[in-house]
């Protein structure tokens, strides 16, 4: 492809710089923290260890893409006192140059939630998690933040042990009142999970439950696409798709996996998926469009926390700028005649062109460093954690936090 393109008549680079521009990644505070598997967790040096930690890593990765202004904050991660962090998170906010992003609340790790959380058979459990999160819709508020983002951990592993049904009236109500509470500029994202913990049943198990559930709780709820949670092989920008067009996608957790929910690097795996829910993004008239919160949901076991977060943020932009280069006006006319190698011909190309010297030039006129990953080399800032965080780090490790 040359500089300018046929269809719209758009240049290229232009189409591509105008991508950029529109494009904020959030990054997830525990994706800088300890992490592992059920098996066991591999600390590092560098890993952050308290809030004041991840901020000012997050505020490294935003300095060095220009493209993650916010961080997701895990209410029992993050704020372990509720409201009362919220004093401190604003002078985080401040003095690292990020803001707070979506707020998770936490209704997987009570030993009360052992057998569901919002739906639990007992009332009083139902009302303490619902309590939960009417605490995290106000540490929202406070923080200026847009989106509660409710993960639902619920479910059942053995057949005949739980009312599934029951179950979906306990989550409903919850639910309602949980938006009920939801301020003007405040939105409740609702994530769906096949499996994990529970692995016979999942209260909120795909696209569908997900998608009744926020529409019955009302308009500012939406649904949620973690890309880690669905069955091996599921279309999932045929989904993406499908709440676009009901104007009920509210955003992405982005993560790739060869197996599971692997939480591995964007793109790393397949990067042609991320590239085909981009390119349904980037074709749709749907006013959802405007509204989608693009985040990392990912946990870093291996890799160093600071490397691979670079490499997802600059990986997700890599391809959102080639899907920003299907010249969709022809795409639609080969659709439309069924002409079906030159559509296929045309989609792949623009998934085949090298970016990145685009992305470098994006980045001068944005006066970000060329390089990221190297400039976060050259910066010295790994040793530099690794050095001040180092003894904290080389104690047992027990949980994300
Ligand atoms: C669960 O697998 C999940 O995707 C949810 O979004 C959680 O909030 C996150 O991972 C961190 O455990
Ligand atoms: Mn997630």
């Amino acid at each position: 492809m040359g500089n300018c393109c046929g269809g719209s008549g758009a240049c290229a680079t232009e189409r591509v710089f105008a991508a950029l521009d529109s494009f904020r990644i959030e990054v997830p505070s525990w994706g800088f923290a300890n992490t592992g598997t059920r098996f066991g967790k591999f600390s590092q040096a560098g890993a952050a260890t308290t809030i004041e930690e991840k901020f000012a890593d997050a505020g490294e990765i935003n300095r060095l893409t220009g493209a993650s202004p916010t961080v997701a904050l895990h209410v029992l991660w993050d704020l372990p006192n509720g409201k009362g962090d919220v004093a401190e998170i604003k002078q985080m906010e401040k003095k690292y140059g990020v803001k707070s992003g979506s707020i998770n609340p936490n209704l997987f790790q009570a030993q009360e939630y052992k057998y569901g959380s919002i739906c639990n058979p007992s009332a009083e459990i139902r009302g303490n998690a619902l309590a939960h999160l009417l605490d995290s819709v106000e540490i929202g508020q406070e923080l200026g933040s847009k989106d509660v983002s409710l993960w639902i951990a619920d479910g059942s592993n053995y057949p005949g042990t739980q009312s599934i049904s029951k179950r979906i009236s306990w989550m409903q109500e919850v639910l309602s009142a949980t938006h009920a509470a939801l301020g003007v500029n405040q939105r409740m994202l609702v994530e769906y999970k096949p499996f994990e913990p529970a692995f016979y049943h999942t209260d909120i198990a795909d696209w569908g439950m997900a998608l009744e559930l926020a529409r019955g709780a009302g308009p500012k709820a939406k649904v949620l696409v973690d890309t880690g949670h669905h069955l091996l092989g599921t279309n999932i920008e045929q989904i993406v798709a499908w709440l676009l067009n009901l104007n009920q996608l509210g955003g992405f957790h982005f993560n790739d996996r060869k197996y599971s929910d692997d939480d591995l690097t964007i793109g790393s795996i397949d990067p042609y998926q991320v590239f085909r829910i981009f390119h349904e993004i980037l074709s749709s008239s749907s006013p959802a469009v405007q509204g989608i919160a693009y985040m990392i949901d990912q946990s870093h076991n291996l890799k160093g926390k600071m490397e691979a977060m670079v490499q997802s943020v600059v990986t997700a932009q890599e391809l959102f700028a080639k899907a920003a280069l299907v010249d969709r006006e022809k795409l639609a006319e080969l659709q439309q005649s069924c002409n079906l190698v030159e559509a296929e011909e045309l989609f792949r190309g623009a998934f085949w062109t090298d970016v990145r010297p685009m992305l470098k030039a994006w980045r001068e006129t944005h006066k970000l460093p060329l390089e990221p990953l190297a400039e976060l080399k050259a910066s010295g800032y790994v040793e530099k954690i690794s050095n001040e965080r180092g003894a904290k780090n080389a104690k047992s490790v027990t949980s994300y936090a």
